[in-house]
């Protein structure tokens, strides 16, 4: 092979990968690679944390997460021992959620529109934080009202290993990696899917945050 007298542009790689639009993954599962810039994003995590702490949940089971979790919106995710629930109000600091940034609306709403599932006004934004070496088991999200409203994801942080299984718990896995700025929709026929995330790898790179975190957007009521 004769020696490579261009540098590969990262710039244009992305700009390529902007080019081909969003990507099916399965049957009304679609990916928008590179859809976001995170930074602001980061920022507003940060603050939305700083008035409903991250938290690991307990499962009706017993268990405890290994995923931290928080929410911002008009009502917040929340498991314990009676169960899993949308609640009104964030128990551990007994006050409302934290309000949704408007950027947050208009982004789900954006992404929700360039996948192909029109206009989307979600009231909750659960807020994953993975450490290195948690994982959230395969499972699917019905506790939420309407589920012909689709559901969104930011992925920030560090790339994870998304594992689509369909149906189906036993139905073969697909795995997509899922990067910094990636945005995923799911709805229609996909909409009760279950689904997961691989135990989350170091990025290798000293000195480098080791955290992913995860904005879902849901319309739970
Ligand atoms: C697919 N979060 O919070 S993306 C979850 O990356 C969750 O933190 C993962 O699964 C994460 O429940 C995966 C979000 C997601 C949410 C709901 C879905 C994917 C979905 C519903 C149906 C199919
Ligand atoms: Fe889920």
């Amino acid at each position: 092979m004769p020696p490579r007298r261009q540098p590969i542009d990262t710039d244009d790689l992305f700009a390529e990968a902007a080019k081909a639009g969003p990507l099916r993954i399965a049957p009304d599962v679609v990916l928008l690679r590179g859809f976001i810039a995170t930074a602001p994003l980061l920022a507003e995590v940060v603050r939305i944390s700083a008035h409903a702490p991250f938290r690991r949940l307990v499962t009706p089971g017993g268990g405890q997460m290994s995923v931290a979790m928080t929410n911002c919106g008009a009502v917040g995710w929340h498991s314990d021992a009676s169960g899993y629930r949308y609640l009104e109000r964030d128990p551990l600091a007994d006050r409302p959620w934290p309000p949704m940034p408007p950027g947050f609306q208009e982004l789900a709403n954006a992404a929700a529109g360039a996948a192909g599932f029109g206009a989307f006004a979600p009231d909750c934004c659960l807020v994953n934080r993975y450490a290195v070496g948690t994982q959230m088991g395969v499972h699917r999200d019905h506790d939420e009202l309407d589920l012909r409203q689709p559901i969104v994801s930011v992925s920030i942080g560090l790339p994870a290993r998304f594992v689509w299984h369909g149906l189906k718990r036993k139905d073969p896995a697909t795995e997509v990696i899922v990067r910094d700025g990636d945005v995923m929709v799911w709805g229609r026929t996909a909409r009760p899917g279950y689904h997961g995330v691989r135990r989350l790898a170091a990025s290798g790179h000293p000195g480098a945050p080791e955290l992913r975190f995860n904005l879902t957007f849901r319309r739970a009521r």
